[in-house]
């Protein structure tokens, strides 16, 4: 033992170290002991974040089968998430900011002052003849209310245009109630579990399918949708199905976290219906209230992305055969006309419960959800006027026509 301790207090001299006895040579040995515990602790701390970012870093491979794809799908806790430097996410917005109906007010003041405010001026102060019906009806075809819907409402214009009275207040009423009276039958159809969750009720995932053109805002609408419901006290599962690019699953990422949402996500790369499958098992697992799926609005694949979705739904039936529930459709208010084409191919293919339109702030074609509507025979569920959770909301026939036409 002594010729250890002397062993020792050699190596120490070396370091500059003077132990002159055995207890010492054993109270220095441990401090260094303790030392080296403490950096080596704080040390695989730092290491750790990189090792939960590395299933986001693998590259793009070719889509692989559905079997396969479903050994690569990694269940993600929400507290698991993370940003990815150079990510856009808007913070969301404190309670106490505008109220929803001065943010629509806000939302449709471009769709106002370039279409429906337009049609006020042009009535007030003149008599409905034939030179001013035709600058209403040009109006009109700009509001993207659909060319058929625009002539009905001259047709019914030049009719009471003859009635004594008729001005531009009763113009606005008419005009509130010929476009209430498109909107109103189809809503009738919309499932309120949609709207607001009510724990009485839960008992039965409901699947919801989120689709879209790329860029119309399915994720954001999303993570403002898990958002409100979890605060509604549900349990909610999010797919990320669209796995076109890394940037888009952290994106929903970031939302789940702060909503307090189960996300399952996968591979970059990896086949989308796989991604559906597993969340739904997930949240049946878990007994979730709303299992979400984000899809992508395009591929990565040369495939057809309305085969895709399609094969999507088919395989989410194996483990729910009534599944989704809903399938929503998110359509980019700037779209204007053409997002009825796209909403046609949409409904087609999956058969749409449920229209969402978002940016109805950024646009002056809000009206185009009265076109879509008229042709679809589907009720909007929800209206989207900014980035923030607090911008999206329930839609409400009166609450829109009220506002786009500065009612009240
Ligand atoms: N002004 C405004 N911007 C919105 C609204 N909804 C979404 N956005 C923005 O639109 C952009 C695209 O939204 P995403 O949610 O990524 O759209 P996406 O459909 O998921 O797009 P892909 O994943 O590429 O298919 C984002 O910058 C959103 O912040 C809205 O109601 N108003
Ligand atoms: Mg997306």
């Amino acid at each position: 033992m002594d010729s250890l301790i002397s062993f020792i207090s050699e190596i120490y001299k070396n370091f500059g170290i003077d132990a002159a006895n055995a207890g010492d040579v054993w109270g220095i040995a441990a401090v260094m002991l303790v030392t080296f515990a403490a950096v080596s602790f704080l040390f695989r701390s730092e290491q750790a974040p990189q090792q939960t970012q590395k299933i986001q870093e693998i590259p793009t491979s070719e889509a692989k089968e559905f079997k396969t794809t479903i050994e690569d799908v990694h269940i993600e806790s929400s507290e698991e998430a993370e940003v990815k430097p150079g990510l856009k996410i808007v913070e969301p917005v404190q309670v106490e900011g505008p109220t929803w109906r001065e943010r629509l007010a806000k939302g449709f003041a471009r769709s106002r002052s370039e279409v429906w405010g337009k049609l006020e001026n042009i009535f007030s102060g003149e008599k409905l003849d034939d030179d001013v019906l035709d600058e209403v009806e040009e109006i009109l075809y700009t509001a993207d209310i659909g060319p058929a819907t625009a002539a009905d409402i001259i047709d019914e214009l030049r009719k009471r245009a003859k009635e004594p009275g008729f001005d531009s207040a009763q113009f606005k009423l008419f005009l509130r109630d010929f476009l209430g009276a498109i909107l109103a039958g189809p809503q009738e159809k919309l499932d309120p579990a949609l709207l607001s969750f009510d724990s009485a009720q839960s008992g039965k995932t409901k699947v919801i399918m989120v689709v879209g053109v790329n860029g119309a805002g399915k994720t954001t609408t999303i993570g403002k949708l898990a958002t409100k419901l979890t605060a509604q006290g549900a349990k909610v599962v999010v797919g990320a199905c669209d796995t076109f690019r890394a940037a888009a699953v952290d994106q929903l990422a970031v939302w789940c976290d702060r909503a307090g949402a189960h996300m399952v996500r996968a591979k970059e790369g990896a086949n989308p219906s796989g991604v559906g499958y597993q969340a739904l098992e997930e949240a049946l697992n878990m007994k979730a209230d709303y299992c979400i799926l984000d899809t992508a609005g395009r591929l990565h694949t040369k495939g057809n992305l309305m085969d895709e979705l399609a094969k999507s739904k088919k395989v989410l039936q194996k483990l729910d055969e009534t599944a989704p529930h809903q399938t929503l459709l998110v359509i980019d208010a700037i779209t204007g006309q053409n997002a009825l084409r796209q909403a046609e191919e949409f409904n087609q293919t999956l058969g749409l419960t449920g229209l969402i339109f978002t940016k109805c702030d950024g646009s002056s074609k809000a009206g185009s959800a009265v076109g879509i509507v008229k042709n679809l025979n589907v009720p909007i569920a929800y209206i989207g006027v900014g980035e923030n959770v607090e911008d999206l909301n329930h839609f409400k026939v009166d609450e829109y026509l009220d506002s786009l036409l500065q009612m009240s």
